[in-house]
């Protein structure tokens, strides 16, 4: 079996709902030498966009995300360790704090830039998701990170960055925190129009743009 019959095979996991076929199929992968990113973003990453878009297209319904979620999640837990076995690096760029906005459960990409700043030798304080905003102040407040990410997945969540980034100007905190954001529906403009430090539109941009902001 080919890599892309494998990616193949890790789409069709995700669309189906396949649990212990996407296991699997990880397994498989990395015992056949094939790069945990790889299969995470051409794989599994793929599949889930794919269901993403048919739900938007109102082919799939709920039911369907989730059981596409569950999936993803699985598929991770075998992947991730690895990745970070492999990206591990010794001196600690800097400290992140990382959560998804208020009202919001989206956490698997938020996880995939957690896991990526982990494997690039951050200290990362992984908030979960629904997080309110003052948890993100008093915990900038009691953790001091280098970065704060936010990350929201929802149009009707992305006013919550700016509320975050208001309240740590309120409270005297915004000047001792770079504020990173992202999430599928966040560009850069919007970075630009709420005053946030960075935007990244992946995990691996996001080790990027991190690892500038701790620079500067
Ligand atoms: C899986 C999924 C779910 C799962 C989430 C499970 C989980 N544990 O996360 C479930 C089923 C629970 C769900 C629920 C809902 N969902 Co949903 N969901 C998705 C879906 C299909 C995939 C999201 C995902 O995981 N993508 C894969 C990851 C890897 O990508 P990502 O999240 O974008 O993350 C990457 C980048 O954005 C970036 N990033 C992410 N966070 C951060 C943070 C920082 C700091 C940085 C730098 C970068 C960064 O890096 C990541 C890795 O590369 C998207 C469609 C889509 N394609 O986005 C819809 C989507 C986000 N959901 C949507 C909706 C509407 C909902 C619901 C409201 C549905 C409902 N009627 O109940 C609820 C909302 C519940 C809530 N209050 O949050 C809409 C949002 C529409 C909008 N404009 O706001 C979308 C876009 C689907 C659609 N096309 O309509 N959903």
């Amino acid at each position: 079996m080919d890599k892309q019959q494998l990616f193949d095979e890790m789409k069709t996991a995700v669309l189906e709902g396949e649990i212990e076929a996407a296991e699997e199929i990880a397994r498989k992968a990395l015992e056949m030498g094939v790069p945990p990113l790889e299969c995470i973003e051409e794989g599994f990453v793929a599949g889930i966009n794919e269901v993403g878009r048919l739900f938007e297209e109102g082919e799939v319904f709920l039911p369907e995300l989730v059981a596409a979620a569950e999936v993803m999640k699985a598929a991770l837990a075998i992947l991730e360790p690895e990745l970070q076995k492999q990206q591990v690096s010794r001196d600690i760029p800097g400290k992140v704090v990382i959560g998804t906005m208020y009202n919001d459960i989206h956490d698997i990409g938020k996880d995939m830039v957690a896991s990526m700043l982990t494997a690039a030798g951050f200290e990362v304080h992984n908030l979960g998701v629904n997080v309110p905003c003052d948890t993100f102040v008093s915990k900038v407040k009691e953790l001091k990170p280098d970065i704060l990410g936010l990350s929201a997945l929802l149009t009707t969540t992305m006013p919550e960055q700016q509320k975050v980034i208001e309240a740590l100007e309120k409270e005297g905190l915004r000047q001792n925190v770079k504020v990173l954001v992202g999430g599928a529906p966040v560009n850069q403009d919007w970075a630009d129009s709420i005053g946030a430090d960075g935007f990244a539109e992946n995990a691996i941009d996001a080790v990027k743009v991190a690892r500038s902001l701790v620079k500067k």
